[in-house]
């Protein structure tokens, strides 16, 4: 299966709403004028694209409407893609390069359950694929199962795992795993937490202390601290998220759980709103269900149908 399709099926849901609140407004603006923009914007804001970036789309249409530049409804939905396409390229910007020689070294980060284990696996697929040598350092040592599911993804994917015991340091195996990735010439050091709220001042500071411990043998990293956002929850988690970010120096995120929800409108809302880029987005739960962010292909899914030469 092509990726345009990975991301076309996973967005399915999403792209049917969005169509859905686009298809009429032509029509609409002709005959009633201006409340059929602000239907559109409710429909908008309903398929959570968040306020600002719902503001800018419709903003955007009734400037280029009242300019005479929409003349059909095909000109309208350009129009809308074209805003959702510059919306979800901005801040964009290539993973942070390692020293020569080097692991790049990202660490995971997010509330319970959004995804963090799950998406290093499939990143750890991804990488492997690509024939990169990749270490998982299972630094969520605080619930039971955590080192079974990473070793679970070290398995499936030819990784090696480096782990301790139930309770152990979380910044000692950070060290350890650092230590094994520079040792081994590894490409990758995917480093999984345990999940936390941006409020619980213990558990940020151990972040803080993973990190200082990672730079005692590898003083360049981590590259990347990435944010895990669950799509699925809607828009109430952008906020949360930013609260999250500025606790502990994100650097970049990853959406999870895009597919199927019909919540694709979030990942506009997050880049609206937020001014870091997002690398990976999760649509399943299989390996290849993790997709590098292509802003235009993303676009593309949501709202238009697939162009044949994808
Ligand atoms: N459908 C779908 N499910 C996902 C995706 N990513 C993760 N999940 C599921 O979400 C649940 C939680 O994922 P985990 O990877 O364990 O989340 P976590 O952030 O590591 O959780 P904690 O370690 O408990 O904080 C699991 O059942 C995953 O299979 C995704 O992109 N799509
Ligand atoms: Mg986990």
């Amino acid at each position: 299966m092509s990726i345009f399709s990975i991301f076309k099926r996973g967005l399915e849901k999403s792209a049917t709403k969005i169509s859905r609140a686009v298809s009429g407004v032509f029509t609409g603006i002709k005959a009633h004028g201006d409340a059929s923009f602000d239907e559109l914007e409710a429909l908008l804001i309903s398929a959570d694209f968040g306020v600002p970036a719902t503001t800018r789309i419709v903003t955007s249409l009734r400037d280029r409407y009242e300019r005479g530049q929409i003349a059909t409804d095909a000109d309208l939905r350009q129009v809308v893609h074209d805003e959702i396409a510059q919306i979800l390229t901005a801040h964009r910007r290539p993973v942070n390069g390692a020293p020569a020689g080097k692991p790049t070294v990202i660490l995971m980060v997010g509330v319970n359950g959004s995804g963090k284990t799950t998406s290093i696996g499939k990143m750890a697929w991804f990488w492997r694929q690509a024939g990169k040598k990749v270490v998982l350092a299972a630094c969520d040592t605080f619930r039971a199962a955590a080192v079974e599911q990473l070793q679970l993804w070290g398995e499936r994917t030819g990784s090696q795992v480096i782990s301790s015991v139930h309770g152990a340091d979380p910044a000692a195996v950070a060290y350890d795993a650092t230590s094994a990735a520079l040792a081994r010439g590894a490409d990758y050091l995917l480093i999984d937490t345990a999940g936390r709220q941006h409020n619980q001042k213990a558990l940020m500071d151990e972040l803080a202390k993973i990190v200082r411990s990672i730079r005692k043998v590898y003083p360049e990293a981590p590259q990347e601290v990435w944010l895990t956002v669950d799509a699925s929850l809607g828009s109430n988690v952008v906020v949360q998220a930013r609260e999250f970010a500025k606790c502990c120096g994100v650097t970049g995120l990853v959406l999870t759980k895009l597919d199927g929800t019909g919540r694709g409108g979030m990942a506009v809302a997050l880049h609206q709103e937020f001014d870091l880029p997002t690398f990976f987005i999760g649509l399943g739960e299989q390996p290849e269900e993790l997709q590098e962010f292509d802003p235009d292909f993303y676009a593309d899914a949501l709202f238009e149908p697939a162009p044949e030469t994808h």
